[in-house]
């Protein structure tokens, strides 16, 4: 299987993130990558490809060019008003307030353009994150020309990063991109399996009122976790996407059995949309031993078994790295998923 590896990615580099009031080492590492790029290293099947470079186009058919231009100068019109060290957001347009207009302040459009102040904006994270889309693009392109499957190895993730906003760690929605970039090619139907700890926000609200595009998740419950404000049972789609988005929410301590069943439901919806092509959102924070999560998926059975189930679909399959922050288990975990893929796809 072709792994396009983002080559940027340690450029998005935060010092830390606030938990509880305290200052702490930053969840959402460089050594994350760097994990899965070694374990993946040790299989005979992965052949590590570069990104190709795809015209900003493709990334604005899905992110609003206000949020864009802003992402782009963000870090440096921050340091240039005396910022420090990353920037982290303080105010938010709340409900009643406009979000139309885009003040002049930088710290104003740093919450517009933001929904938690749980993601810090670092020197290198446009850098990192544009040639993450660049990943998923020449992820998409590799598929759409044949590939059988393909992973994009990436950080900064995408699955929270709504059409003009940052937040969960992700800045540019690498899933939705990738999908969009099909459809504009001229595939009538996609389908985007989530299936990290937390719910797909931003891919959900992206292809919300659309049928082309199904969206799928499983992720724990949002009224005990992140993103807290959408991913419930009762959101189905609106307009011409009515029926065209399924959330599966799990309660916190969800066992394997019934992670597995909720994934059988997942699958059944994502077989009769008949996509031409299925991407995986993949996140492996549903690891039994997450530092910020709380599913018990185990590394030598359940993961290899993820890859067996989605590769049973015989879809071309487009793999899209999310979230998994137990780093001395990423490596594992992310190979194990694959590895069931690859050799259930042979069989
Ligand atoms: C892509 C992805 O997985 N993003 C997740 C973003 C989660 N952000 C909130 C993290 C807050 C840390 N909570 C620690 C809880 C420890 N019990
Ligand atoms: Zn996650």
């Amino acid at each position: 299987m072709k792994i396009i590896a983002n080559p940027h990615h340690r450029e998005h580099h935060a010092a830390h993130e606030f938990f509880r009031g305290a200052q702490v080492e930053a969840f959402e590492k460089p050594a994350r990558q760097d994990r899965i790029h070694a374990a993946l290293s040790t299989t005979d099947w992965a052949k590590f490809i570069p990104p190709t470079s795809f015209p900003e186009a493709a990334i604005e058919a899905v992110h609003a060019p206000r949020y864009l231009r802003f992402l782009r100068t963000a870090y440096a019109e921050h340091r240039a008003l005396g910022g420090a060290g990353d920037a982290f957001p303080a105010v938010w347009p709340i409900r009643g307030m406009r979000a139309d207009v885009e003040p002049v302040n930088f710290a104003a459009r740093l919450g517009l353009y933001s929904f938690d102040s749980g993601t810090p904006l670092t020197a290198g994270s446009w850098a990192a994150a544009r040639a993450g889309a660049d990943c998923a693009l020449t992820g998409a392109a590799l598929v759409a020309a044949g590939e059988r499957a393909a992973f994009v190895l990436t950080r900064p993730p995408g699955h929270h990063a709504g059409a003009d906003f940052f937040g969960g760690y992700c800045f540019l929605n690498n899933a939705a991109i990738a999908a969009e970039w099909l459809i504009a090619r001229g595939q009538r139907r996609v389908a985007i399996l989530d299936v990290d700890y937390h719910h797909g926000n931003g891919t959900q609200a992206i292809f919300y009122d659309r049928a082309d595009v199904l969206f799928v998740s499983l992720h724990a419950d949002p009224r005990t976790d992140y993103p807290f404000y959408l991913g419930h049972a009762d959101e189905t789609g609106e307009g011409a996407g009515r029926g065209f988005n399924l959330n599966l929410p799990l309660p916190q301590g969800t066992s394997p059995e019934t992670w597995f069943e909720a994934l059988s439901v997942a699958l059944e919806r994502v077989q009769a949309h008949a996509p031409e092509t299925l991407i995986v959102s993949l996140g492996v924070d549903t690891f039994e031993a997450d530092p910020i999560c709380a599913f018990g998926l185990r590394t030598e059975t359940d993961y290899p078994r993820l890859g067996r189930a989605i590769a049973a679909l015989g879809l071309p399959t487009l793999w899209v790295m999310e979230g998994g922050y137990a780093v001395e288990a990423i490596g594992a975990n992310v190979t194990a998923t694959l590895s069931g893929f690859v050799a259930a796809s042979a069989a």
